[in-house]
């Protein structure tokens, strides 16, 4: 293995590990064995040299003096955030006991694991420790809580996560961001839209929130949150209408679209607009500019379907370019996931032969439930590339279940997070610079080798040693925890079921560092889909036969309406979900957390711009400062960021959202959630910028 991790002075390559379609190549400048400056690297064709602002301050987050240097044992009540240190023997001693004993009197499925993606790195966020939990019997977690809704709803219609790629979109003439704040999250589509644009192309934004991408458009269509379907099926109605669709593309890809033509009759511009408040002639406008410019291409953002209905909106959408053709077009089509192109082989890195018996599975969005009502009871959990008392829906509920004295947890992160102050035991884990891994993009097409640039943080481990010796102190004999982190590559790689990834090996990635899936190998469009027809399916009978409307269907969101305004609460810009909300350079770039509010609702609450507000529901509540500005419609607010507490604040947004399930995929409904909003005692202090121009950022 390859490791520029004693080298104290130089430049060298790295890979950003955070959850973000970019996947950027790195290059790491050392100064005595720390990291003094990151940059993007410029041989990388989407990269490009250009990194976004969270990343190039990443060195103030790695050698931040808060991170954890050793294993710790709470010495507190929960939640306190009183601890001692350790030794990683007496560490990995008691959790071992303690889950041999629970394992005795309560089995394997009292135990849980909790995760996401913190690193990206696929050894690390979905390799050893899947295999350990496999083995050991644990309760099965459902990682559910980003975009479970939308992928499932692109499945039904186009059969994998297969769209455009992405570095063709510079040839295309429109662009529609749909619900996708690029200029914070996916900020290289913005650079192919920026060179598409010198040729004339004209992007559109669709969002709920006139952010920063909203002003970076040619034309922001404002939207209620959770109608987007509707908006889908009145553009398909005038497509039809007008004749603007590609018939021969239907017929010889598509099934279902004498149904879809029929049943979109009653989707005309005047209904929808009633549904949407997006001006009817705006519809027509649209969908003519749509059925007009080629290539379109339309980049299916990951808020629209944190709806009950999320689901629903990602397969409309998703048929909008079987309408045009526009899936046969370079450049054109959409995209909302691109995984599959470069899925390695699942089989051997998760080992799910080593589960001997079927174990009950429990969605991540509801941890809050699992943790308080589940019978039998979860008496063990262990996080790690997650904190969930920030990021989860619900936050009282997981707090109450956090807080329970016979949960006995344990936390694995580079910080102490919200989650790990209630924990019994803190494990403190490396950074990603700090490991060996192998990184996809769920974006663009280039799979990456990633060699450690750093020394591991004090006693820091990585993701999978910390499984090698847990497994090693459960007494699991298997080779599979002994392999190493080159081993685990040279096997996913090897995967026959993958055409894609031919010739992409661990010899020529350690030579080229990156390399390109060739999409070319088995063209998905048109015709040879993964769906039971092998074609789009505008009508899905899979649909049907699991109880879901098998056409397009716009339904409205679930939420009772005994709160006025429906609240978004979206990402920020320099943090990356909770990442970053705990280092102070990033606090202060992003400056205070804000809820965006119509002038006529701030008007009708006595609230003005840079005033305190609580807002509030049945779930619980924050204080966030007013931002008032024609940037969200009537009857909407819209906050920013995953902000972490600190004494005396109430930030956590997601003590209003709710821990329903989607209409598919199970996935997180945070976005359709109602609250009330009142001002604040006048002397709780406000902004500090006090103007309201549009620049929040
Ligand atoms: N800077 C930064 N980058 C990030 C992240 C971050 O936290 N910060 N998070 C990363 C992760 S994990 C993900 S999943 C992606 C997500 O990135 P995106 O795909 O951009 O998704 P979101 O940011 O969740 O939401 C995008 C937009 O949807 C809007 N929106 C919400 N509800 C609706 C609706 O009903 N209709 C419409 N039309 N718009 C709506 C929001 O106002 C927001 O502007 O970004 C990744 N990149
Ligand atoms: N209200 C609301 N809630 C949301 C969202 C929203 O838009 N609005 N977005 C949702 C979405 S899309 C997502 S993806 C989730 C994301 O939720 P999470 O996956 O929980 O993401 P982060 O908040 O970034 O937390 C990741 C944690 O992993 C830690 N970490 C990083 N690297 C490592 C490592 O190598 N090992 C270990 N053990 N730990 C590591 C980090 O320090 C950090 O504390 O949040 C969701 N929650
Ligand atoms: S967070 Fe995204 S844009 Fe920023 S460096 Fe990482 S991959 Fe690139
Ligand atoms: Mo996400």
């Amino acid at each position: 293995m390859a490791s520029y991790a004693k080298e104290k002075d130089g430049i060298f390559p790295s890979v950003c590990s955070l959850d973000c379609p970019d996947t950027c190549g790195l290059l790491v400048h050392k100064k005595d064995g720390k990291i003094v400056k990151v940059e993007g690297d410029p041989t990388h064709p989407v990269t490009q040299g250009a990194i976004c602002n969270k990343v190039r301050n990443m060195p103030a987050r790695i050698h931040d003096p808060n991170r954890l240097k050793y294993p710790l044992k709470r010495i507190g009540a929960k939640g306190e955030g009183k601890f001692a240190r350790i030794t990683w023997e007496e560490a990995i001693e008691t959790i071992s006991s303690k889950w041999k004993a629970l394992i005795r009197e309560h089995g394997a499925e009292s135990i849980l694991p909790y995760s996401f993606y913190g690193n990206m790195g696929i050894l690390n966020a979905e390799g050893m420790d899947r295999r350990f939990f496999h083995r050991l019997g644990a309760s099965q977690l459902e990682r559910t809580i980003c975009n479970a809704a939308g992928k499932a709803g692109y499945m039904y219609t186009l059969g994998g996560g297969y769209g455009t790629d992405p570095e063709e979109t510079v040839h295309a003439k429109l662009f529609i961001f749909w619900g996708c704040n690029a200029v914070s999250t996916n900020m290289h589509q913005v650079t192919l839209a920026e060179k598409a644009r010198k040729n004339g192309a004209q992007v559109v934004v669709i969002d709920v929130h006139k952010n920063q991408t909203g002003r970076w458009a040619d034309w922001f269509i404002p939207i209620l949150p959770g109608t987007d379907t509707a908006l889908a099926l009145g553009l398909m109605h005038v497509l039809f209408a007008e004749n603007l669709v590609d018939e021969e593309f239907l017929t010889a890809h598509t099934v279902g679209h004498e149904e879809l033509r029929e049943h979109v009759k009653r989707y005309d511009p005047e209904t929808v607009s009633a549904i949407t408040k997006v001006p009817a002639e705006d519809i027509y406008k649209l969908a003519r500019l749509y059925g007009t410019t080629s290539p379109a291409f339309i980049r299916i953002g990951n808020g629209p379907q944190h709806h009950d209905n999320g689901g629903m909106f990602v397969r409309s959408v998703a048929c909008l370019p079987a309408l045009t053709g526009q899936w046969h077009i370079k450049g054109g089509g959409a995209i909302k996931g691109n995984s599959d192109y470069s899925a390695v082989n699942f089989q051997v890195l998760q080992r799910p032969d080593l589960l001997k018996q079927k174990t009950r599975s429990i969605n991540m969005n509801q941890i809050g439930e699992a943790l308080t009502e589940l019978d039998p009871p979860v008496y063990s959990v262990f996080v790690y590339n997650s904190n969930p008392l920030v990021v989860a829906p619900d936050t009282n509920k997981v707090k109450a279940g956090f807080a329970r004295e016979d949960l006995f947890t344990v936390v694995h992160d580079l910080f102490l997070t919200e989650t790990a102050r209630y924990a019994d035991i803190v494990l403190p884990a490396t950074s990603a610079f700090e490991n060996l891994d192998l990184y996809t993009s769920y974006w663009h097409l280039y799979v990456h080798l990633h060699e450690p640039v750093l020394e591991p943080y004090g006693e820091s481990k990585s993701n999978v040693d910390v499984f090698r010796l847990l497994a090693q102190a459960m007494g699991f004999e298997e080779q599979a925890f002994k392999d190493t982190e080159e081993e685990m590559i040279r096997q996913i790689l090897d995967r026959e079921a993958n055409p894609y990834l031919d010739g992409i090996t661990y010899e020529a990635l350690h030579e080229k560092r990156f390399m390109k899936i060739d999409s070319s190998k088995a063209p998905k469009f048109p015709g040879r889909l993964p769906t039971p027809s092998g074609k789009i399916e505008l009508y899905s009978t899979r649909m049907e036969k699991e109880g879901l409307p098998p056409l397009p269907t716009y339904e409205p969101i679930k939420e009772e309406e005994m709160f006025p305004l429906l609240f978004v609460s979206a990402p920020n810009h320099n943090f990356l979900n909770s990442t970053f909300s705990n280092n102070a350079k990033h606090v202060a770039m992003e400056k205070t957390p804000r809820l965006h509010i119509h002038p006529e609702d701030a008007r009708k609450r006595g609230i003005e711009h840079g005033e305190k507000v609580r807002v509030y529901n049945n779930r619980g509540e924050c204080e966030l400062t007013a931002f008032v500005a024609e940037n969200v419609l009537p009857g909407a607010v819209v906050s920013q960021g995953l902000w972490a507490d600190e004494p005396g604040t109430k930030r956590i947004v997601n003590a209003l959202t709710p821990s329903r399930l989607s209409d598919m995929g199970g996935g997180a409904t945070f976005f359709s959630t109602r609250v009330e909003v009142e001002k604040l005692a006048a002397d709780a202090n406000g902004m500090d910028d006090k103007k309201n121009s549009d620049s929040d950022v």
